[in-house]
């Protein structure tokens, strides 16, 4: 009896002491796991955070943080990195050599521990956006029967602008010919870009909340006839421009292109009433690797086909959508190169050329056979806005792109029919002042072709442009410094190509017009409307793709 009690407690003892070591291994890992827990936040800090994330880095990195312009900053992949509060913060604050800004003159430091520690969780999946939000939030204000049969005043119109004014929520609609404002419309958050119709009456703005906006050019003062909201986050929209047989089209169709979701929203032209969403979510081109959030970034209007080109910016492909029959859609998914962003339309509209930024390329697609023909590579990080096509005295008709990371406007050959020794390959490089170029602009009719340095981070640089002969491409640019305050950002030119107007952007910015022969000043707008100028689109050449 006595033996078999000491036996159990002997066992009893050897089980506690193993309960005891297991029980402090589990403590041990528990702390360990504490102390590479993410950091907690608190529920007003992560209100905050998710807004500052959206509105800034969002662009960059995807929503999901799974990289794009900016790499991957997911909090498995900062774990991975060894990456704590400290080193965020730092990278934060001061911006890397890889192009990220930094952020201290816009964050406060509270702010940005906030991101630091944000950043250290799991990223929030935002929610999806169905077709019955987007009709709900759809506002018909002036139906097509009770708008003008024609213009009702007797300005030029098609020589209008439609200015960005971001930070305000609106847009100034200004006479190119007398450069008063016709109107300032309120179209809401942090409009992104606009663009024509295909008959140029219609504005239609995009803001990055994902909220678009009709405004009819004809109305005494123009004004908004339609608004919708079709995703959390978007960057483009664009119209049906294919005129066919008896323009059938023309005006009947829009389409906006959304960040988060990630898809496509096409449109009624003359209502904004969405008809039918078709997600981007798919496979990446060279590894098939599912990625939840293949963004829409720009998006081209064909001119000779019934079709939209589309980049599907992480999975490396452009999307060509035809829009003849929309309950029977037929996209051919074309490969290219990853991350697709912006750009446009060669000089003969064919060939469709867009920037892979983060692999330095252009990438060519012709439209017609809808395969990819080539990549252009460039240099660091091109940007080309919808770039820029001219007659080189030496080489033909060439396009061209500014760069984020080098002081470079690179220009390749684009006509592969006429000069087939130039096709495809860079045949000019032009210096300017710095990276951090945006975009450049020219005009068939115009003699220089223009270039901003926007993102640059030097203060006299960001203010600055330079304008190059497109006839004597390998003279040194011009440049100079155009306002002592804000960035300076996006070129247009008017109907005529014969002036340039820039924005300065800026709290209260400016828009500074050029002449585009001599290079000098010929009128600088200002006002307290003037608030965040950035893009700003001239009616006839967005509706014709002229640039
Ligand atoms: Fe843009 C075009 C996305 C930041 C002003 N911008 C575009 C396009 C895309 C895009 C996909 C092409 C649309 C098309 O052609 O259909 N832009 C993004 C971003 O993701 C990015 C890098 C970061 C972000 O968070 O949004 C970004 N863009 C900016 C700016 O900071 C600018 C200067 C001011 C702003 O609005 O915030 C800006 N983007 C513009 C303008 C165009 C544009 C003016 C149209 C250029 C044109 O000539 O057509």
């Amino acid at each position: 009896m006595l033996i078999q009690r000491l036996k159990q407690r002997v066992v009893s003892n050897i089980e506690k002491m193993t309960l005891a070591i297991i029980l402090s291994i589990v403590m041990a890992m528990g702390f360990a796991y504490k102390v590479n827990a993410s950091p907690d936040l608190a529920p007003e800090e992560l209100e905050k955070a998710k807004k500052i994330f959206f509105n800034r880095c969002a662009g960059c990195h995807g929503t999901l943080r799974k990289g794009a312009t900016g790499p991957e900053i997911t909090d498995k992949k900062l774990k991975e990195k060894n990456y704590d509060t400290n080193i965020i913060t730092a990278f934060i604050t001061n911006g890397t050599g890889g192009g990220m800004p930094s952020f201290s003159g816009d964050f406060s430091a509270e702010e940005i521990n906030i991101m630091a520690r944000f950043l250290q969780n799991p990223p929030p999946v935002p929610p999806e956006f169905p077709l019955e939000q987007m009709t709900e939030s759809w506002r018909l204000i002036v139906p097509p029967a009770q708008r003008p049969k024609k213009p009702e005043h007797s300005k030029n119109w098609q020589n209008f602008f439609g200015i960005v004014l971001r930070d305000a929520g609106k847009v100034a609609i200004l006479d190119g010919d007398s450069k008063e404002v016709v109107s300032i419309v309120d179209t809401g958050f942090a409009v992104h870009i606009l663009r024509s119709s295909a008959s140029g009456r219609y504005f239609y703005s995009i803001g990055r909340d994902g909220k678009a906006t009709m405004i009819d050019l004809w109305m005494a003062k123009p004004d908004k006839v339609a608004e919708v909201k079709t995703c959390n986050e978007a960057r483009s929209i664009d119209s049906s421009k294919y005129k066919g047989k008896k323009g059938d089209f023309v005006d009947k169709l829009a389409i906006i292109g959304c960040y988060w979701p990630p898809h496509f929203v096409i449109l009624d032209g003359q209502t904004l009433e969405p008809k039918k969403v078709v997600s981007t979510r798919s496979y990446t081109y060279d590894t098939g690797e599912y990625h939840p959030e293949p963004r829409v970034a720009a998006i081209i209007s064909a001119h000779h086909d019934p079709e939209w080109i589309i980049n599907v910016k992480e999975s490396g492909y452009i999307w060509a959508i035809d829009y003849t029959d929309i309950k029977n859609l037929k996209i051919t998914q074309i490969e290219t190169e990853r991350f697709m962003h912006d750009g446009g339309w060669d000089a003969t509209k064919r060939y469709i050329q867009m920037a892979a930024n983060m692999r330095n390329k252009m990438v060519i697609v012709d439209s017609v056979t809808k395969k990819q023909i080539a990549q252009v590579e460039t240099g660091n990080k091109p940007h080309p806005g919808r770039g820029a096509n001219w007659e080189d005295p030496e080489f033909g008709p060439v396009s061209a792109t500014p760069h984020l990371g080098e002081a470079t406007v690179v220009a390749w050959g684009s006509d592969p029919k006429g000069h087939a020794q130039h096709a495809w390959k860079v045949v000019r490089k032009v210096e300017t002042l710095g990276g951090g170029s945006l975009f450049v602009k020219t005009h068939p009719k115009a003699a220089h072709v223009w270039v901003d340095h926007t993102l640059n981070p030097d203060e006299n640089i960001k203010r600055s442009i330079c304008a190059f002969g497109k006839n004597s491409p390998s003279e040194k640019a011009k440049c100079w410094q155009v306002a002592d305050h804000g960035r300076v950002v996006h070129f247009e030119y008017n109907k005529a190509g014969d002036e340039v107007w820039v924005a300065v952007w800026d709290k209260v910015g400016e828009l500074v017009i050029y002449d585009d022969k001599t290079l000098k000043e010929k009128s600088r707008i200002k006002g307290d409307w003037l608030v965040t100028p950035t893009g700003h689109f001239n009616v006839y050449n967005t509706m014709t793709d002229t640039y």
